[in-house]
C-alpha cells in the first residue's frame, strides 16, 4: 500500500515535469505496405478513414440493432462505434433495465400484459424540422412487436415506447413528416385488430383482417409522442411495406408500398403452394397514397375517426368518401420507396422486377383532381393507372431493394440485392451511370443525410445481408457487413468492411456531427428517464436512511444516497429481512465522463449514474445476509474501494460488540503521510501556478477541470482540518484516517490539474504573465 502511495506521487511529479518516452519509428510506409501486402489503393482508402487519436468523426450514424432491440452509433468515415444504446431491451452497461427509472420506460412496452425484451429493430429516422435533420431526436420501430421508441439525443437515452393500438407486426416505421409533425408506422403481415381476438379464422381473411399505417404525434417542446392525438388509416388486408413521408410539393402526403396484395393466406402444410408462391403471382403490387395533412386536420374537427384503444382510427370508407386514400400500382413485390430531396417524385424498387419505378407527383396529383381513376379495389380505394402517375422506368439489375439520394441532383444510389452491388443512377435522365460490387447481398444502404431534403453526399454505407468469407470466421453465425463507399467523384470507391456484432441492421441513419449537441452533465438530481429533478435527488451531506412501515406491518427502506470520487454515502445499509429497499443515488460529480457505477450481490442491480443522475435501485431484502456492493465504472484510483455493505439482519436480531480496527496507527505514521501530503501540495501549487500563467479561461474544457479541481482541494481542506483535531486529541487511528482522505482528494486535484495542464499544452495556450 505505502509502495503503491510512492509510486503514485513520483508518477505525477513524472507526468508534470514531462518524462515521457515514445517509440522510436523504425519502418517506413514501404515497408510496412510490403510487410502487410497493401496496395496503394489499400493506403489511400485507409488514409479516407483513418482517424488519428483523438480526432473526431464528421458524421455520425445510428444504426438499428436488429434482434437486439438496441441502436448502434458509430463515427463515419472511421467506423468507430461509439455506443450502444437500449432501446427495446435491457441493457446493463448503461443500468437500462435495471434502475426503476428505466423499468419504466420498459414496462411502457410490455404487449397485452407481458414484458417482452427483445426487438425486431428495422428502421432509425432522426428528426426533422423544414425536412432537414435537426439533431433533437431519434425514433426506431420493433417490426415483431409494433412498438416504436423515441431517443432523446441530448442523453443517447430512451425515454418512451409506445405500442400500436391496433396492428400486430409492422414494417413501415420510423419515417418522419418534415418537421416530425408525425412519425409513420405501417403494418407489414394482416390481422385482425387489437381487441377483436375473436376473429381468428383464415376464412376470414379478406373481410375480418386488416392492415393500416398510424400516424404517431409527436410534440417537438415535450420530446415525446401522444397517442391520443395520433390517428390510423384502417388498410385492406395487403401486407403493407416501407414508408416515407412527401416533402416539398408533396408535403402533407404519406407514401407506403406492399407486398401480397394477392391476399393469399398459405397452408404449405395443407398441400397448398407457400406464401412465397402466392404472394408473387400478380404484376403489380399498391403503393398506397394517404394525405396526413387534411386527415389530422378533419380528425381535429371531429368529422372523422373514431377513438378506439385510446387513439383515432380512421375507416376505409371514411378516407375514400373524404380524398384521403388512394392506390397506385406498383413492381411485383416492391421493398423500397423513397421521395426524392426536392418531393417531386417517388422512386420504388421492385424487388421481384430489375427496375426501379420513378412516379411524377404533379401527374398523380392531376389524376386525382381529374378524379381519373382506372378502377376500385375490392374496399372500394380508388386506383390511379400507372399510366397516369408513372415518369419513367429504369432498368438498374435483379433484385433492386433501396435507394438513396447524393448532394448531386438527380443522383440516386439503389441496392441490388440479387446481383451484390449498389447501382448509381441518374432520376431524370433515366441513365445508370456506375455499378459497384459489394459483399454481398446488399439490403438498406445509406448517403449521409440522404433521406432529407438536403443530402450531404461524400459517403455511402451498403447494409450486407451476408458476410461470408469477409472476416475471420466466429463460428456458423457470422457478423454483419457494413462497408463504406466513397461517392465523392463519378465513380464509386469501396473504402472499408465494418463487422457489426450485434443483430441484423435494416437500416442506419447518419447526421452532420456537429448538429448534435449533446450534455455532459445532468442539472443535479436528475430523472434522466422523465428528463424531471427526481423526488429522490440527495444533496452532498444530506444522505439519510429511513424506514416506515404501513399497518399490515410491511416495511419500506429508502436510502437516499450520493456517489462521489472515490465513496458512496452510506457504506453500510441496515435492514431487516423482508423490508423492501430502495436505494436512490445521486452522483454529485460536475466532471465530465466521472460515472459511478452500483452493483450489488445477488439483487440483480446494475445502476450507471452520469454526473448528476439521480438512480434508484429496488428490491426485496427476501434472505438475512451481507451483501457486499460496489462502484462498477472504474472512476478513479481508489475505485476498488469505492464500497459498502448491505446488512439484512433477520427480525428480531441483536447486535453484539462495536466495529472493531483492522490495523492501528501512531503519530509516526500519522506524521509520515503529513509529510507526504505537504510535498503533494507543492506539485499541487505548480500545476496550478502553471494553469494560472496562462489564459486558461479562454478553454471551457479547462475551466470545467479547474473547476472541478477546486471542488476536490476545499474537500482537501476539510480533511486535513479533521485529521489535524483528531491529531489534537491522540486519536492516531481517526487521524491517520482523515490523513489519507485529505491526501486522496489531493490525488484527483493533481490528476485533474494535470489533464488541463496537457489540453493546455496541446491547444498552444498563450503565457499571460
Ligand atoms: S427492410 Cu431489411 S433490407 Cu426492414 Cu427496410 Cu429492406
Ligand atoms: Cu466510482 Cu468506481
Amino acid at each position: 500500500m505505502k509502495l503503491m502511495k510512492k509510486m503514485m506521487a513520483t508518477s505525477i511529479v513524472a507526468s508534470f515535469l514531462g518524462f515521457t518516452a515514445g517509440p522510436v519509428m523504425a519502418d517506413s510506409l514501404q515497408d510496412v505496405m510490403k510487410a502487410r501486402g497493401l496496395t496503394e489503393k489499400d493506403i489511400l482508402a485507409a488514409a479516407k478513414t483513418y482517424t488519428p487519436t483523438g480526432g473526431r468523426d464528421e458524421f455520425l450514424a445510428f444504426s438499428s440493432g436488429g434482434q437486439s432491440g438496441q441502436v448502434i452509433v458509430y463515427g463515419i468515415p472511421s467506423m468507430r462505434i461509439l455506443k450502444y444504446i437500449g432501446v427495446f431491451t435491457p441493457e446493463p452497461w448503461q443500468g437500462y433495465g435495471f434502475d426503476d427509472e428505466s423499468k419504466a420506460v420498459l414496462a411502457q412496452g410490455r404487449i397485452e400484459g407481458k414484458d417482452i425484451v427483445y426487438g425486431d429493430t428495422h428502421h432509425p429516422a432522426l428528426s426533422e424540422t423544414d425536412g432537414d435533420s435537426d439533431g433533437k431526436f431519434l425514433f426506431i420501430n420493433d417490426k415483431a412487436n409494433p412498438r416504436l421508441a423515441v431517443i432523446d439525443l441530448h442523453d443517447f437515452e430512451t425515454k418512451q415506447i409506445v405500442v400500436n393500438p391496433f396492428f400486430r407486426s409492422e414494417h413501415g416505421g420510423a419515417f418522419v413528416t418534415p418537421n416530425t409533425e408525425y412519425v409513420m408506422e405501417a403494418t407489414q403481415y394482416a390481422a385482425p385488430y387489437k381487441g377483436n381476438s375473436s376473429v381468428v379464422s383464415l376464412n376470414k381473411f379478406n373481410d375480418e383482417f386488416r392492415g393500416g399505417l398510424t400516424y404517431w404525434k409527436f410534440d417537438k417542446e415535450e420530446g415525446r409522442i401522444k397517442p391520443d392525438a395520433s390517428f390510423t388509416f384502417e388498410f385492406p388486408p395487403y401486407s403493407q411495406d416501407l414508408s416515407d413521408a412527401g416533402k416539398g410539393p408533396s408535403y402533407g402526403w404519406g407514401f407506403t408500398n406492399s407486398f401480397c396484395s394477392e391476399r393469399y393466406v398459405g397452408g404449405i402444410e395443407k398441400g397448398r403452394p407457400p406464401y412465397e408462391a402466392g404472394c408473387s403471382s400478380k404484376d403489380t403490387d399498391f403503393l398506397h397514397v394517404t394525405n396526413w395533412k387534411k386527415a389530422s386536420e378533419l380528425v381535429a374537427a371531429g368529422k372523422i375517426g373514431k377513438k378506439v384503444n385510446g387513439s383515432t382510427l380512421i375507416s376505409m370508407k371514411e378516407a375514400v368518401a373524404n380524398d384521403l386514400f388512394y392506390l397506385i400500382p406498383e413492381p411485383k413485390s416492391p421493398h423500397g420507396v423513397d421521395v426524392t430531396p426536392d418531393g417531386t417524385k417517388i422512386i420504388v424498387a421492385g424487388k421481384l422486377d430489375s427496375h426501379t419505378w420513378v412516379y411524377d407527383w404533379a401527374k398523380i396529383q392531376k389524376a386525382m383532381a381529374d378524379k381519373k381513376f382506372e378502377s376500385k379495389d375490392p374496399y372500394g380505394v380508388p386506383i390511379i393507372a400507372i399510366n397516369d402517375a408513372l415518369d419513367k422506368s429504369v432498368a438498374v439489375g435483379l433484385g433492386p431493394l433501396h435507394n438513396q439520394f447524393d448532394s448531386k441532383k438527380c443522383i440516386v444510389y439503389t441496392s441490388i440485392y440479387v446481383d451484390s452491388m449498389i447501382t448509381k443512377w441518374d432520376y431524370c435522365e433515366g441513365k445508370v451511370l456506375d455499378q459497384l460490387p459489394i459483399h454481398y447481398n446488399v439490403g438498406h444502404l445509406m448517403t449521409m443525410e440522404g433521406d432529407t431534403v438536403s443530402p450531404q453526399g461524400k459517403y455511402l454505407v451498403a447494409l450486407n445481408k451476408l458476410a461470408i468469407d469477409r472476416f475471420n470466421p466466429v463460428g456458423p453465425l457470422h457478423p454483419q457487413n457494413h462497408q463504406l463507399i466513397d461517392i465523392s467523384g463519378d465513380k464509386m470507391q469501396l473504402l472499408y468492411d465494418m463487422p457489426i456484432p450485434l443483430g441484423e441492421p435494416h437500416y442506419v441513419a447518419s447526421i452532420r456531427a456537429s448538429k448534435l449537441k449533446p450534455a455532459i452533465r445532468y442539472k443535479s438530481g436528475t430523472n434522466s428517464r422523465t428528463d424531471k429533478r427526481s423526488k429522490w435527488k440527495t444533496r452532498a451531506g444530506r444522505e439519510k436512511i429511513e424506514r416506515s412501515c404501513d399497518d399490515a406491518g410491511k416495511c419500506t427502506v429508502h436510502v437516499y444516497g450520493t456517489t462521489i470520487r472515490s465513496h458512496i454515502t452510506p457504506e453500510t445499509i441496515e435492514v431487516t429481512e423482508g423490508d423492501t429497499v430502495s436505494i436512490h443515488l445521486t452522483n454529485l460529480e460536475r466532471a465530465e465522463d466521472e460515472t459511478h457505477g452500483f452493483a450489488m450481490y445477488a439483487q440483480n442491480v446494475q445502476l450507471s449514474i452520469e454526473p448528476g443522475k439521480t438512480s434508484s435501485a429496488t428490491f426485496v431484502a427476501d434472505k438475512p445476509g451481507v451483501y457486499p456492493y460496489y462502484c462498477t465504472e472504474f472512476c478513479s484510483a481508489l475505485h476498488l474501494e469505492m464500497q459498502g455493505y448491505l446488512l439484512v439482519r433477520p427480525k428480531g436480531f441483536k447486535e453484539e460488540g462495536g466495529l472493531v480496527e483492522g490495523q492501528t496507527y501512531t503519530k509516526e505514521d500519522y506524521d509520515k503521510q503529513v509529510k507526504t501530503n505537504i510535498k503533494t501540495q507543492g506539485v499541487i501549487d505548480s500545476v496550478v501556478g502553471f494553469i494560472t500563467s496562462h489564459n486558461y479561461k479562454d478553454f471551457p474544457e479547462v475551466v470545467a477541470l479547474v473547476e472541478d479541481a477546486t471542488d476536490q482541494l476545499g474537500f482537501a481542506e476539510d480533511a486535513k482540518k479533521k485529521a489535524a483535531d483528531f491529531a489534537e486529541k491522540g486519536d492516531w487511528n481517526k487521524a491517520m484516517g482523515w490523513a489519507n482522505q485529505w491526501w486522496q482528494y489531493q490525488v484527483k486535484t493533481a490528476d485533474m490539474g494535470l489533464r488541463a495542464k496537457t489540453y493546455l499544452e496541446e491547444h498552444n495556450a498563450k503565457k499571460i504573465k
